[in-house]
């Protein structure tokens, strides 16, 4: 029988190229779906008829019950979360609601549909259905080494990367306490087409379209000097589905091993239409956070050694992938007149 696989956050960038590659691996895949009418829906059930879909939300622990009883799932991926850094400080108590409680309810459902008992370690019967958690990479923070690995500190610097610390703890503490197979995959920036348009690449990739059709002249950006370790997302969620099929449950980091800064990100993107990024970049001051995350780099070891995964897309074609689709996607956009949201995929 194919085996099942429940993902939240199935409308996001992760969610469609997991749910993609699960496919193609001959998995049933659902998943959960929030709100009355997502229209977000549309678009990836556009892309995969062959997906399923179940109601839920990760404020809502009843939903969640409901969710992994209905589906009967082997394997569930918690991608679900507010994403977007900047607005953990605006929306503090809600990202923290679903980027933290969030996790310890889905591992409650779990826990409850399995019948695992909440006082004992559970031994193998606990290992039936196995999580995966989206840590991040933000949990490192103002990092006391770079590169990072597994047993880096953590030292957060937003609200969301709190919220992700206390979703990586619980979930090892499941782990632990229970005898779950549960993992925190601790992802480093990862990007694409469908990325969302308010994260920096994705800002850059479809600034340097509008610029170059001459729907704009110039682009905003923030903290040029702020270095991340970006790969391409396509690669990262086989990582995801690697660390669930192991004999015994771990947490990895996931990155290339290379960083570059935002400034670099930007000389690429122009670059590679022919324009030269001092001529269109400045800087928005408002566009600085309040507490920077300057440094984060994977250290890959682990990752690569235990399970055997490598990114196969570098920094230098990931921007021009994303450039050269965001060409086409304005281009489309102008022509039909705006029924293409930039941002979409
Ligand atoms: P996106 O922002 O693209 O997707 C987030 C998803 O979470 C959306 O499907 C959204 O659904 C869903 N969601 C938001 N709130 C809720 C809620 N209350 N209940 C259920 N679902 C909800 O993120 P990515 O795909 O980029 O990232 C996936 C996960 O990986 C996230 O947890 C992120 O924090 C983490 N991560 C991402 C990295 C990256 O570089 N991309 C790196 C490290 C970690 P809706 O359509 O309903 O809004
Ligand atoms: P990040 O991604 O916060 O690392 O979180 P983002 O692309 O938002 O920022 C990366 C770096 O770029 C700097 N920056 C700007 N960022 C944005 N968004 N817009 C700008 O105009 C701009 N100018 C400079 C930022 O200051 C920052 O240093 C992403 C998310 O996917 C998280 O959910 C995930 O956990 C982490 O990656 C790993």
């Amino acid at each position: 029988m194919a085996r099942r696989a429940l993902i939240t956050g199935i409308t996001g960038q992760d969610g469609s190229y997991l749910a993609e590659h699960l496919l193609a691996q001959g998995y049933q895949v659902w998943g959960l779906m929030r709100g009355q009418a997502n229209p977000r829906k549309t678009r990836v059930s556009r892309l995969m008829s062959e997906l399923s879909f179940v109601d839920g939300d990760l404020m809502d622990q009843a939903s969640l019950v409901s969710a992994v009883d209905l589906v009967q799932p082997d394997e569930v991926y918690n991608l679900g979360a507010i994403s977007f850094v900047p607005m953990s400080w605006q929306q503090a108590e809600l990202v923290t609601e679903v980027n933290a409680m969030g996790v310890l309810r889905v591992l409650e459902a779990i826990r409850m549909v399995s019948g695992l008992s909440s006082s004992r370690h559970n031994g193998e019967a606990a290992r039936n259905i196995r999580f995966y958690q989206a840590s991040s990479s933000e949990m490192f923070g103002k990092a006391a080494e770079t590169p990072q690995r597994e047993t880096t500190i953590f030292h957060p610097r937003s609200p969301y990367g709190v919220a992700k610390a206390y979703g990586h703890f619980i979930t090892r503490n499941y782990r632990e306490s229970f005898g779950m197979y549960a993992v925190g995959g601790i992802l480093f920036n990862h990007e694409s087409p469908r990325r969302g348009a308010e994260f920096v690449t994705r800002k850059i990739s479809l600034g340097v379209a509008k610029i170059k059709l001459g729907l704009q002249e110039t682009l905003a950006l923030g903290n040029l000097d702020a270095l991340r370790d970006w790969g391409f997302a396509g690669d990262y969620v086989r990582a995801m589905h690697l660390m669930l099929q192991q004999d015994e449950p771990a947490d990895y980091v996931v990155g290339t091993g290379e960083m570059h800064s935002v400034r670099d990100a930007a000389r690429l993107a122009f670059e590679h239409v022919g324009l030269n990024w001092e001529d269109h970049v400045h800087i928005d001051p408002a566009l600085v956070r309040p507490a920077e995350v300057e440094v984060l780099c994977a250290d890959t070891a682990r990752v690569r050694h235990e399970l055997g995964w490598a990114p196969e897309v570098d920094f230098s074609s990931l921007m021009k992938m994303m450039v050269d689709a965001d060409l086409k996607h304005v281009a489309a956009e102008r022509e039909y007149g705006g029924l293409l949201a930039a941002g979409s995929w």
